[in-house]
């Protein structure tokens, strides 16, 4: 299979993607199966790991390893995976909801750790899957079944908290513009350390109010010549909310999670068994 150039039907399962016609997520896939083929992943080598909703069937439709977890736990499940097996791919996959409603919690210390995986936040302002409840991404206002008057909570800034928690790479896009996704994911598969790309993509069914049209009025590419290296700036194009800026707006190089746990290794040794690591403490 190594000697193999392998192209993108390779990386399409045989189960079709299921998702309703016309959604958004169809254009996260087919740019996510072109960049797999660009950087020639080894499927083998590859796992995706994804929570529950919608977006959490991501894994199904890929022909690589994949791990359908629990709701709000994509992003800490693949990091245990990249630290039982560093030489792995691994890529993490779910909702709004999922990553920042009941799973909020975990993506700080994930972003903070650096572990060296790829997040794919697929936000559609809403709970899909469960057939449209607000979610923490749906805007002031907006209204869906459980709140049939008007949201009255103001949103969360996922741009704004994944470059404060420390994402060493920093990525928005948007599912209507799939050619610069797919160079956003070869670079995000690239990266050495925590990817993560904030995609918006809207939900056909269960979001009337943030629909392909009213985000075709705020998408704009990030100049040619952006500053990647500089966080500040990123949180600046984070706070205007008027404009959704895409394109990888932060990127560093730092030590990660799994190139410090081998470093310890190489100093105190691999220890064979818990008895020997506790023996250590007395
Ligand atoms: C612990 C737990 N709580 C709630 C649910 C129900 N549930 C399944 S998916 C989902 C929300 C999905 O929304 P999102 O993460 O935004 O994904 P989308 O369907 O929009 O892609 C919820 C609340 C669940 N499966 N498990
Ligand atoms: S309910 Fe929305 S997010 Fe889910 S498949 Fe349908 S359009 Fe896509
Ligand atoms: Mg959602």
């Amino acid at each position: 299979m190594s000697d193999m150039v392998l192209k993108v039907a390779d990386y399409k399962a045989d189960l079709k993607p299921i998702w309703c016609a016309g959604c958004g997520d169809y254009g996260v896939i087919t740019p996510f199966y072109q960049a797999l083929a660009e950087i020639q992943a080894q499927p083998k080598d590859t796992v995706i790991v994804s929570g529950i909703g919608c977006s959490g069937r991501f894994p199904y439709f890929c022909n690589t390893y994949g791990f359908h977890g629990v709701h709000g736990r994509a992003v800490p499940t693949a990091a245990g995976v990249k630290i039982a097996r560093p030489d792995l791919l691994v890529i993490a996959v779910g909702g709004d909801g999922d990553g920042l409603g009941i799973g909020g919690g975990h993506l700080p210390h994930v972003a903070r750790k650096n572990v060296d995986l790829t997040y794919i936040l697929i936000d559609n302002s809403i709970y899909g899957l469960t057939k449209g409840q607000s979610s923490p991404t749906s805007p002031l206002g907006m209204k869906s079944k459980t709140a049939p008057y008007a949201y009255v909570e103001d949103p969360v800034n996922p741009l704004l908290m994944l470059l404060a928690y420390g994402a060493s790479f920093v990525a928005r896009g948007y599912s209507g513009k799939p050619k610069e996704l797919k160079e956003m994911f070869v670079a995000a598969l690239k990266h050495k350390g925590f990817s993560v790309l904030h995609i918006f993509s809207p939900c056909v069914s269960m979001n009337r109010e943030v629909t392909a049209k009213t985000m075709s009025e705020i998408v704009k590419p990030l100049p040619a010549d952006w500053d990647k290296s500089n966080r500040l700036r990123g949180m600046e194009i984070a706070l205007d909310t008027a404009t959704f800026w895409t394109g990888v707006v932060y990127q560093e190089r730092r030590e990660t999670m799994d190139e410090r746990l081998a470093a310890m290794e190489q100093r105190v040794g691999r220890y064979k068994d818990l008895h020997e690591l506790f023996a250590h403490y007395k």
